[in-house]
């Protein structure tokens, strides 16, 4: 069996920085290529790499004789809307240098992100089901509703083994998130810790559902893994993880830190968020690989305060 070589672009982000982190202990730091339009001092296999430049991305691909890629760079929901023409340049055009790079040098599997702003108002908000009216409302959804259907049909023609999660807003103490709607609830955590007061960006009664990061990256793991006869769904599984309002989220804080305050004063990512499920039905994800979360709300948030004082979060710039 020959040793998997795996290219991550965008791994100086929230999810790929975590996922460089992950795949190293599992395959060893000389055997994953990080790529970023940044440096990354951490990482021992670094490339400087655009992935909108297809000549680029084959040469990178061709360098480290690449085996799988996990094609983490993206602009998130709220970065988005501020340039909506680069978002969607940048999301699509840089899938498709993955896809047509991956299918002119034999990468045998990929990994492509989705998110759960592919859903929109016409559907079913409380809880979206998998096969769903997907008319999202920002750009960055638009370009994960292409981006599915483009894996799924790069499958069906070419054969690609490309697999795919709806990611849920991500929540985790190893990496600051940028740029979308959910990052509230990353954030907040670094005001409990410097004792400031927190102003929230959406309602307090703003239901979004989330995933703590190792819940996340375990998915991303399970669902790359799973035996290729597994995978029924081509565009994009729902996973679930927790789900909770920026107010539920408050109250758990408060157990650990009873002083703390929060505000709301709602900008644009309100409108945004409340296009999104409230909840997510993750059943596909349970039959067919085994999908099943493991942290509630109390233990994320324990695990929160575990973790985040020994480390700040160094914010990360799209
Ligand atoms: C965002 O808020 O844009 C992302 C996402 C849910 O995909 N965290």
């Amino acid at each position: 069996m020959t040793q998997n070589k795996i290219l991550i672009t965008g791994a100086h982000g929230q999810v790929g920085s975590v996922l460089y982190s992950e795949l190293s202990k599992k395959y060893g730091k000389d055997n994953i290529v990080a790529s970023d339009i940044k440096e990354m001092p951490s990482a021992d296999v670094f490339e400087l790499l655009d992935v909108t430049d297809i000549e680029a991305m084959n040469a990178v691909v061709k360098k480290h004789s690449i085996t799988e890629i996990y094609h983490l760079a993206a602009i998130l929901s709220a970065k988005g809307e501020q340039d909506p023409l680069w978002t969607w340049e940048l999301n699509l055009q840089g899938l498709f240098n993955v896809l047509e790079a991956s299918r002119n040098n034999q990468v045998e599997k990929i990994f492509f992100p989705s998110s759960i702003a592919v859903f929109g108002h016409k559907s079913k908000l409380i809880v979206a089901p998998q096969a769903s009216i997907t008319d999202p409302t920002t750009v960055y959804g638009m370009s994960k509703v292409a981006g599915e259907y483009w894996c799924q049909y790069y499958h069906n023609k070419y054969g690609l083994d490309i697999r795919s999660i709806r990611y849920p807003g991500v929540i985790g103490y190893q990496s600051m998130a940028g740029g979308g709607t959910t990052d509230y609830a990353v954030e907040i955590f670094q005001y409990v810790l410097d004792k400031k007061e927190y102003s929230c960006f959406l309602e307090k009664d703003t239901r979004l559902p989330m995933i703590f990061m190792e819940d996340a990256i375990r998915a991303t793991f399970e669902i790359m893994e799973a035996p290729i006869e597994n995978i029924n769904i081509r565009t994009s599984y729902n996973i679930s993880g927790i789900n909770f309002t920026p107010e539920e989220l408050v109250q758990e804080i408060q157990v650990h830190h009873p002083d703390f305050k929060c505000t709301y004063l709602p900008d644009f990512r309100q409108q945004i968020a409340e296009s999104w499920p409230q909840k997510i039905d993750d059943t596909e994800a349970m039959v067919d690989w085994g999908w099943k979360p493991s942290y509630d709300l109390p233990k994320m948030v324990s695990s929160m305060f575990e973790n985040l004082p020994k480390k700040k979060l160094a914010p990360i710039q799209l």
